[in-house]
C-alpha cells in the first residue's frame, strides 16, 4: 500500500520499521467504520473475538493469562542519564534497550500484517492535542485505538507534510511463521520478552511483547503521561492522571474539577457520578487523563486527550456507576469477562447473579457458587471495557472543546481508613502541590516491601507514569504555581471516601453521596463555602456538608476532625520514608510545608 501522506520523516521511519520487522503487508489506517468492521472481521474468523448478540457492535476478547495488566517492572524510561528517570522509574541505557529490543523486532512480524495507525490524543486541530503515529501489527490495538483516541486521515491532514508527531512502535511479539492463524489464542511474547520502553530525549515509544491496555494502546498511558509530562515540563503545562468533572449548581453556575487518585479508588464512578442532592448536576469531561495549560487569563485550561473509556468492568453495576453501564451498552469491546450463554457480557459486582452457565476469561465453564467463597472468579480483576465517551449520557457539552475548561479545584484522594478526613482545604499551590505528593492508599494484604496499615504513596498518582524525575515534577509543580496568579490558581483539597471506625464499618456512603463533598468544593470555589481553619487546612464546618441518609451527625464529627495524633504519624511516616526517597532534588517548599503543618500540630 502506498503511504496516503508526503510526510518523509513519516514515510521513511515505517519503511525503516517495515524493514527491520518484516510484515507481509503494510496497512495505513483510515478510520473509518468500514476498516473497524474489517480488523473486528479478521479476529472474529480467527477465532480471537467473540460477537455479543445482546450489545449491538460489541466484542469479547480473551487474553493470555500472562498478558492481563499494564507491566510495570517491564516498564522501562530510558533516559540517557539514570537522573533523569529518578529514583521512581526503571532505568535502562537508551541503546542498550534498543539493542535488545532491535534484536526482538527483527522479523517479528513476518505473517502478520504492519498496521500505521495515526492517531491524536486531544480533538484534531485543537492547539493543547498532540499527534502519534502507532505502528503495530495488532487488529485489537487497532479497534481499540479508533475507540480510546481520534484515528485517520484527517490526522494525517493535520500533520501535513512535516508535522511533528510521536513515534510509537508496538508489536504482540509472536511471529506467524508458518502463516497460519493465532489458532483463536490472544498473540503475545512471554512475560521476560515484554518491554514498554520510553525514550523521553526521542520522544518515542517502543513495546514490545504485550497485547494488553497501557502496554498496547500507546496513546494512553505512554504518550498521553510518560512522553507528555516530558513535553510539558519543557513547554509550562502539565499532563496529568487525572479525571475532569463538571459540577453546575440548581442555579445553572458550573465549576470544573480535576481529581487524581490512585488505582481502585473509583475513579471512573466519581467522573461519572450521579448525585443525590436534588438540583445538582455532575457531567463527565475525562475519567483517567487530563491535559491542562496555563490560558491568557492564567487560568489553568484541561482538556481529556482520550476519545473513549477503558474501565475495569468487576464491580461496575447501575448502582456504582450507571453511566458506565448505558456507555457499554452498544459499541464496546469487553476484554477478561465472562460471556453468558445467550450471548451477553458478565463480571463479579456487576449487580446480578450469574445467569447460569458461563464461560470465564480463560475460557471454562463456570458456574456461579456463591456457597464457595474460595471460588475463582468467572472475569478477571483487571478485566476491561472500551467504550466511546460519546456513548456516556453525562458526557458534557464541553468535553471536546479545543480550548479546555477552566479547573477551578484539583483533588487529591486515596484509600485511607484512618487518619485522613473526608475533605480538607489546602491553604495554598505549595500547600497543594504538598498534598498531591503525599497520596497514597493504605494497604489490606501483605506485599514485598510493605506491610498491612502501611501506606504505599502514589504521588499524584503519578508513580507509574511521571516519564522523569518525580523530584524533578514536583518542582515543576512549584514553578507553575510562582507564574499564576493567585486569583487564577484553582484550589486544592484532599478527599477520603474511605474512611473506617476502629470496628471497621465504613463512614461515609461514597458514590452518588460524594456530591455532598463535591458541593462544598463548589461552594469553597464560589465563596461560599462553611468552613473552619485547622492545622491540616480548611475543613468544612460540621453544618457546611448535608448528612445523607445513615451518617449520623456523630460519625460526621468523626469524619470532619483533626486527628492529631495520627497527623503526627503521617509527618512522621513521610519525613522518614517517603520523602527521602528522591534525595537532594526535593523541593525545599515541600519540606517546608511539612513543617508548618507539624508547627501547626503543636
Ligand atoms: O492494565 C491496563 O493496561 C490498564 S491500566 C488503566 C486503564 C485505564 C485507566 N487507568 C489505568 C491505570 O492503570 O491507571
Ligand atoms: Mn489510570
Amino acid at each position: 500500500m502506498t503511504a496516503p501522506t508526503k510526510h518523509a520523516k513519516l514515510v521513511a521511519w515505517v519503511d525503516e520499521i517495515a524493514k527491520m520487522t518484516q510484515p507481509d503487508s503494510i496497512v495505513w489506517c483510515n478510520g473509518t467504520k468500514a476498516e473497524y468492521d474489517s480488523m473486528i472481521k479478521i479476529m472474529v474468523d480467527a477465532g480471537l473475538a467473540t460477537p455479543l448478540k445482546k450489545r449491538p457492535n460489541s466484542f469479547l476478547f480473551r487474553s493470555d493469562a500472562s498478558d492481563v495488566a499494564r507491566v510495570e517492572n517491564r516498564t522501562y524510561i530510558a533516559s540517557k542519564s539514570k537522573d533523569d528517570a529518578g529514583p521512581t522509574n526503571n532505568w535502562i541505557d537508551p541503546s542498550e534497550l534498543k539493542d535488545i529490543m532491535k534484536k526482538l523486532y527483527k522479523g517479528c512480524m513476518k505473517g502478520r500484517t504492519m498496521y500505521v495507525i495515526p492517531f491524536s490524543m486531544g480533538p484534531i486541530g485543537s492547539p493543547i492535542a498532540k499527534i502519534g503515529v502507532e505502528i503495530s501489527d495488532s487488529e485489537y490495538v487497532v479497534t481499540s485505538m479508533h475507540i480510546m483516541a481520534r484515528v485517520g486521515s484527517k490526522v494525517l491532514e493535520v500533520l501535513g507534510d512535516a508535522g511533528e508527531f510521536v513515534p510509537c512502535l508496538h508489536s504482540v511479539g509472536k511471529p506467524q511463521l508458518s502463516c497460519q492463524d493465532d489458532l483463536g489464542q490472544w498473540p503475545c511474547a512471554p512475560l521476560d520478552k515484554k518491554y514498554i520502553a520510553h525514550f523521553p530525549e526521542e520522544q518515542t515509544i517502543w513495546s514490545y511483547g504485550s497485547g494488553y491496555g497501557g502496554n498496547a494502546l500507546l496513546g494512553k498511558k505512554c504518550l498521553a503521561l510518560r512522553i507528555a509530562s516530558v513535553i510539558a515540563r519543557k513547554e509550562g503545562w502539565l499532563a496529568e492522571h487525572m479525571l475532569i468533572l463538571k459540577i453546575t449548581n440548581p442555579e445553572g453556575k458550573a465549576k470544573f474539577v480535576a481529581a487524581a487518585f490512585p488505582s481502585a479508588c473509583g475513579k471512573t464512578n466519581l467522573a461519572m457520578l450521579v448525585p443525590t442532592i436534588p438540583g445538582w448536576k455532575v457531567e463527565t469531561i475525562g475519567d483517567d487523563i487530563a491535559w491542562m495549560k496555563p490560558g491568557k487569563d492564567g487560568k489553568l485550561y484541561a482538556i481529556n486527550p482520550e476519545a473513549g473509556f477503558f474501565g475495569v468492568a468487576p464491580g461496575t453495576s447501575m448502582d456504582s456507576n450507571p453511566n458506565a453501564m448505558h456507555s457499554v451498552a452498544k459499541n464496546t469491546l469487553f476484554t477478561n469477562v465472562a460471556l453468558t450463554e445467550d450471548g451477553d457480557v458478565w463480571w463479579e459486582g456487576i449487580g446480578y447473579d450469574a445467569p447460569g452457565k458461563l464461560i470465564d476469561w480463560n475460557g471454562k465453564s463456570w458456574t456461579q457458587d456463591k456457597a464457595n467463597k474460595a471460588q475463582a472468579p468467572s472475569s478477571h480483576a483487571n478485566s476491561r471495557f472500551a467504550a466511546p465517551a460519546t456513548q456516556c449520557p453525562a458526557i458534557a457539552a464541553e468535553w471536546e472543546d479545543p480550548a479546555g475548561v477552566p479547573i477551578d479545584a484539583i483533588l487529591f484522594g486515596g484509600r485511607r481508613p484512618s487518619t485522613i478526613p473526608l475533605v480538607h482545604q489546602a491553604k495554598s499551590w505549595n500547600h497543594g502541590v504538598f498534598m498531591g505528593s503525599i497520596v497514597g492508599s493504605e494497604i489490606t494484604a501483605a506485599a514485598l516491601d510493605l506491610k498491612v496499615g502501611s501506606v504505599r504513596r502514589d504521588p499524584f498518582a503519578m508513580l507509574p507514569f511521571c516519564g522523569y524525575n518525580m523530584a524533578d515534577y514536583f518542582t515543576h509543580w512549584i514553578k507553575l504555581g510562582e507564574k499564576t496568579p493567585a486569583a487564577s490558581q484553582p484550589k486544592f483539597f484532599f478527599v477520603n471516601w474511605f474512611r473506617k471506625t476502629k470496628e471497621g464499618k465504613w463512614l461515609w456512603p461514597g458514590y452518588g453521596e460524594n456530591s455532598r463533598v463535591l458541593k462544598w468544593v463548589f461552594e469553597q470555589c464560589d465563596g461560599t463555602g462553611k468552613f473552619v481553619e485547622t492545622p491540616i487546612g480548611m475543613m468544612p464546618t460540621v453544618d457546611g456538608i448535608d448528612l445523607p441518609a445513615g451518617v449520623t451527625a456523630e460519625d460526621m464529627k468523626e469524619l470532619l476532625s483533626v486527628d492529631v495524633a495520627g497527623w503526627k504519624a503521617e509527618i512522621a511516616d513521610v519525613r522518614a520514608e517517603h520523602y527521602p526517597k528522591f534525595g537532594a532534588k526535593l523541593p525545599k517548599e515541600l519540606v517546608a510545608e511539612l513543617e508548618a503543618i507539624e508547627k501547626r500540630l503543636g
